[in-house]
C-alpha cells in the first residue's frame, strides 16, 4: 500500500503501466487521453471479482494504481465513466474531486515558484553587465516574443540597448502595426532604482505573459513595448566604480576639463532654457548644443525611426512624481486636459498597488522648470504622449534607496505602464475637458465638450455622434445629434433637455477611416453616461440691497475698527469702491470708508464676523429627492498691504445647527484684488437651521485686512414627488390607489412603473410603499 501511494503521487500514470499485470488494463493507460480533465475525478473502488475486473477495464481508461487486480482500485473517471461504474453494484469512493484543478494548482505552484526565482534578480542591483546579460536571456527565453536591440553606442563606445516585445502576429493585426509604449532608465546614471524599474517592466511583462495572464496578453496583442533600461551605460558604468556612487551626467570630457552633460538637458526643444546650466561643471550642463551627446542622439533617432511610438515613461529617481510636459515653460500645453486625466491615471494605477500616491502634474510646476528634457521633445516634437516618473523614496534615501525596495518600487511602476499601455492600445481616445455632468436642469439643454483624437486608428471627424435616449417615457431607441467642431479635436453638443424624474442616457461614437465604430463609454450601450433632471429651487437668496436680517459680531470678536457693515464700498488701494449686484449698490465690507490712508478703515485688532440669517434649507414637500445644493457668493479679500503682509486669511463657514457648530467651506488667503464669485457644491444633508458666516481678522500685527461679500445665495436642484398619476393636477386619493396599485402588485416595466419610485431613489420599493401610507393617511 505504502509503495502504491508513492507511485501515485509521483508518477500519475504512463510509467506506471508498465508495471501492470493485467494486459488489458496496460493498454487502456497507454491509451489514456491527454489532459485537460476538467469534470473529471479520481475514485476508489473496490473490486469484487476477476470478471468484475474486466468489466471496469471496459468502462475505465485511466488507472491511478501501479498494482492492479481485485480489491481497492483508484481510477480517474468522466461522470459518465463514474456512472458505469456505480451501474456495476460499485460503491465509488471520492479521492480527488477534480483533476483539472489538482492539476492547475500544481501548475500555480510551480510558475510561482518559478517567478519567485525569477524575481530575486531583483532582490538587489544590477552592473550594466548584468543588466546586458539579463536582456539577452530574456529575449532567448522567449523568441516569439522578444528582441534585442541596440540603439547606438555611448561616448565610450558601450552599446545602449534595449528589448522590444509584443504578442505574435494575429490575423489582422501584425506586431509590425501595433502602438509602441517606450520606456526608458538610466539617463541619470546614480537614479539606480530606475534602471532596475525598467528592467522590471521588460521582465515581469514576459513573465506574466508567459503565464497565461489574461491583461498582459491582451496588453501585448495590442502593443509594443520597448525598454531601454540604460540610457547612459558609461555614467552607470562610473556609478559602480569607488567613490563615483553619486555621479549624475554622461562622462563627456568637457573642454574646460570638467566631465559630463546632463543628458536630460541636452534634447533638442527649446534646448538652452530656464532650469539648464551653460557651465561646463554644473550638474545640469546642457552641452554646447542640442543633442551634442551620442547617447541622447541614439534615443532620438531610435524614436523618429519607430513611429509608433505612442506613449513614453523617462524613468528618474527620486521624489515619488509623475511630470508630464511642459518641463520649460509653466505654460500649459494644448493637450493638457487629457494629460490631467492621464496624469490622474496613472497615479491611481501606481497607487492601486501599495497604496502609494505619486503627485503628478506639469513638470515646470510639479517640481521645477528644466528645459532640455526628453519628455519635452518627444511631445513637443514628436506628438508622444510622454512623462518623467520620479520614483521613490521622498528624501529618506534619495538615490540609495535600500534593495529592498526595488521591487515594491518597479511593482507600482509596472502597473502604471501596463495602464498606458493599455490606454495607448485604444483605436481612439476620448477625453473630457470638463467633468461629465451627472445631474442637469430640468428644461435646459446641457453643453457637452468631448475631445477625440486618434489612437491606434485614425478618427474620421465628421463622423462623431452623440446617442440620447430618454428614461422613462422615451421610445427606448436612442437618438443621434452630431458632434460639433469647437477647435481641433475637441467638440461641443447639447445633450437636449429632460423634465424632472426623467434620466437621460447618453454615450458617444465615433467612426475610425479603418471603419470600426469606437465609442465611449467602450461598450456603450450597454454601460452608459448619464443625466438626472432635477428643478432648482432658491432656498436663500440676498443681494444686500436692504436689511436681511445678518448679524455682526460674534463672541470673540476683537475688532476695533473695520467691522463688518451693509454699506456702498469705497475705493481704496486694499478696497472694492464697487459691488457685484446688477443695478445694486450696497454689500457687506469691512469698513466702507476710503478715510485718509489705505490702513485707515481695514479690519484691526482681531476678528469680526458676519453670520447669515437662519436658512430653511429642508425642501419643502413631502418626498423631494435633492440631487445638490449650491452655495453661491461673491467675495474680495485682500491682505497683502502693510509691514507684515499676507498673514491673515478669512474662514467662510456653514453651520447646520444654527450656530453651535461650524465647518469651512473655504479659507480664503489669496489675495484676488477683485470681486470673486465662488459656487461651491455642498456635501450631505443642510438642514432648517443652516447659516452661514464670514470671518474677517487682523490676528498678526501690522496687515492690512480688507474683506467684503457680496450677492449670496443656496440653490438646489430637486425633483419634488411626482404622485399626481391621474394627471388631474392633484395629488389625491385616486393618486394614492394607483400608486398602491403599482407596488403591490401591477409592477410592470414602462412609465406606470417608474411612476412608482416616488422618493426617486429609481427603484420601486417598500419605502414608496411607505409613502402610498403615508399619503393615503395624510390625504
Ligand atoms: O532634473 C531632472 O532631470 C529630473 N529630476 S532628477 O532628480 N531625476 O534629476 C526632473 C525632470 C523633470 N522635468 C522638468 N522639470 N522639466
Ligand atoms: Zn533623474
Amino acid at each position: 500500500m505504502r509503495s502504491s501511494l508513492l507511485c501515485r503521487s509521483v508518477v500519475l500514470m504512463g510509467a506506471c503501466a508498465m508495471m501492470v499485470g493485467a494486459a488489458g488494463l496496460a493498454r487502456a493507460q497507454e491509451s489514456a487521453p491527454p489532459g485537460p480533465y476538467h469534470g473529471q475525478k479520481v475514485v476508489r473502488i473496490n473490486v469484487r471479482s476477476a470478471a468484475e475486473l474486466m468489466r471496469v477495464n471496459q468502462i475505465v481508461t485511466n488507472v491511478w494504481d501501479c498494482r492492479i487486480g481485485v480489491g481497492p482500485l483508484h481510477v480517474q473517471v468522466t461522470p459518465e465513466q463514474e456512472a458505469a461504474l456505480v451501474g456495476l453494484g460499485l460503491e465509488p469512493e471520492v479521492m480527488v474531486p477534480d483533476v483539472q484543478a489538482l492539476l492547475d494548482a500544481e501548475r500555480a505552484q510551480i510558475d510561482q515558484t518559478n517567478m519567485q526565482r525569477d524575481i530575486a534578480w531583483f532582490a538587489t542591483y544590477r552592473t550594466l553587465t548584468e543588466i546586458n546579460t539579463r536582456l539577452d536571456q530574456l529575449a532567448a527565453a522567449n523568441p516569439t516574443l522578444a528582441s534585442t536591440v541596440v540603439l547606438g553606442n555611448s561616448l565610450e563606445g558601450r552599446p545602449i540597448r534595449g528589448i522590444r516585445f509584443s504578442a505574435p502576429d494575429l490575423p489582422g493585426n501584425p506586431r509590425s502595426g501595433r502602438p509602441i509604449v517606450l520606456i526608458n532608465g538610466g539617463q541619470h546614471a546614480r537614479e539606480w532604482v530606475n534602471h532596475m524599474t525598467s528592467m522590471f517592466v521588460a521582465d515581469q511583462m514576459l513573465e506574466r505573459y508567459a503565464a497565461g495572464d489574461a491583461r498582459i496578453r491582451v496588453a501585448m496583442e495590442r502593443c509594443e513595448v520597448i525598454v531601454v533600461p540604460v540610457v547612459n551605460p558609461d555614467g552607470y558604468e562610473f556609478t559602480w566604480t569607488p567613490n563615483n556612487r553619486l555621479w549624475r551626467k554622461n562622462r563627456r570630457p568637457n573642454p574646460g576639463g570638467s566631465f559630463g552633460v546632463d543628458l536630460n538637458r541636452n534634447w533638442g526643444y527649446e534646448w538652452g532654457g530656464q532650469g539648464s546650466s551653460g557651465t561646463q561643471n554644473n550638474e545640469t550642463y546642457r552641452g554646447p548644443t542640442a543633442f551634442s551627446e551620442p547617447e541622447s542622439q541614439a534615443l532620438r533617432d531610435f524614436v523618429i525611426a519607430n513611429p509608433r511610438i505612442a506613449a513614453h515613461i523617462d524613468f528618474h529617481s527620486f521624489s515619488q512624481l509623475i511630470l508630464s510636459p511642459w518641463g520649460y515653460t509653466s505654460q500649459l500645453p494644448p493637450d493638457r486636459p487629457l494629460f490631467a486625466q492621464l496624469d490622474d491615471m496613472l497615479a491611481d494605477a501606481i497607487e492601486s498597488v501599495n497604496g502609494l500616491r505619486y503627485t503628478s502634474g506639469p513638470a515646470y510646476t510639479t517640481i521645477y522648470p528644466a528645459a532640455g528634457v526628453a519628455p519635452d521633445w518627444m511631445y513637443g516634437a514628436r506628438g508622444i504622449f510622454s512623462w518623467t516618473i520620479e520614483l521613490r523614496d521622498t528624501g529618506t534615501n534619495g538615490f540609495v534607496l535600500p534593495a529592498d525596495q526595488i521591487i515594491p518600487t518597479a511593482s507600482e511602476n509596472f502597473e502604471a505602464v501596463i495602464r498606458l499601455a493599455e490606454y495607448a492600445a485604444n483605436p481612439v481616445r476620448w477625453s473630457f475637458p470638463a467633468p461629465i455632468p451627472t445631474i442637469g436642469r430640468a428644461g435646459q439643454a446641457l453643453p457637452l465638450t468631448v475631445t477625440i483624437q486618434s489612437g491606434s486608428q485614425a478618427v474620421s471627424p465628421a463622423t462623431a455622434i452623440l446617442k440620447y435616449r430618454v428614461q422613462p417615457y422615451g421610445s427606448g431607441d436612442f437618438a443621434t445629434v452630431p458632434l460639433a467642431p469647437v477647435s481641433g479635436t475637441t467638440y461641443g453638443v447639447q445633450l437636449p433637455a429632460g423634465v424632472c424624474h426623467q434620466t437621460t442616457d447618453f454615450y458617444f461614437e465615433v467612426q475610425t477611416q479603418a471603419g470600426s465604430t469606437v465609442r465611449f463609454p467602450a461598450d456603450a450601450p450597454a454601460s452608459v453616461l448619464s443625466v438626472r433632471w432635477g428643478e432648482v429651487q432658491t432656498r436663500f437668496a440676498d443681494t444686500m440691497e436692504t436689511e436681511r436680517g445678518w448679524t455682526i459680531g460674534a463672541p470673540g470678536d476683537a475688532a476695533t475698527v473695520g467691522i463688518w457693515e451693509r454699506a456702498v464700498p469705497q475705493a481704496t488701494a486694499a478696497q472694492p469702491g464697487n459691488q457685484v449686484t446688477p443695478g445694486g449698490q450696497f454689500c457687506f465690507i469691512t469698513g466702507a470708508q476710503a478715510g485718509t490712508g489705505v490702513g485707515s478703515f481695514d479690519v484691526d485688532g482681531g476678528a469680526t464676523t458676519l453670520t447669515s440669517p437662519r436658512i430653511d434649507a429642508v425642501p419643502p414637500g413631502r418626498f423631494p429627492s435633492v440631487f445638490q445644493t449650491t452655495l453661491v457668493y461673491s467675495r474680495w479679500y485682500s491682505n497683502n498691504g502693510g509691514a507684515n503682509p499676507n498673514s491673515d486669511s478669512m474662514p467662510v463657514q456653514i453651520s447646520t445647527n444654527d450656530g453651535a457648530t461650524w465647518s469651512d467651506v473655504e479659507v480664503v488667503s489669496e489675495n484676488a484684488g477683485a470681486w470673486v464669485r465662488r459656487e461651491v457644491a455642498m456635501s450631505g444633508e443642510l438642514s432648517n437651521q443652516t447659516r452661514l458666516r464670514f470671518i474677517a481678522r487682523d490676528l498678526g500685527a501690522g496687515s492690512i485686512v480688507e474683506a467684503a461679500v457680496d450677492d449670496v445665495s443656496l440653490t438646489q436642484l430637486v425633483c419634488p414627488p411626482d404622485i399626481d398619476i391621474n394627471r388631474d393636477e392633484n395629488e389625491d386619493l385616486l393618486d394614492a390607489q394607483n400608486l398602491a396599485q403599482v407596488v403591490v402588485g401591477l409592477i410592470q416595466p414602462g412609465p406606470d412603473w417608474l411612476e412608482g419610485d416616488i422618493d426617486g431613489n429609481e427603484n420601486v420599493d417598500l419605502q414608496d410603499a411607505q409613502w402610498i401610507a403615508i399619503i393615503v393617511l395624510g390625504l
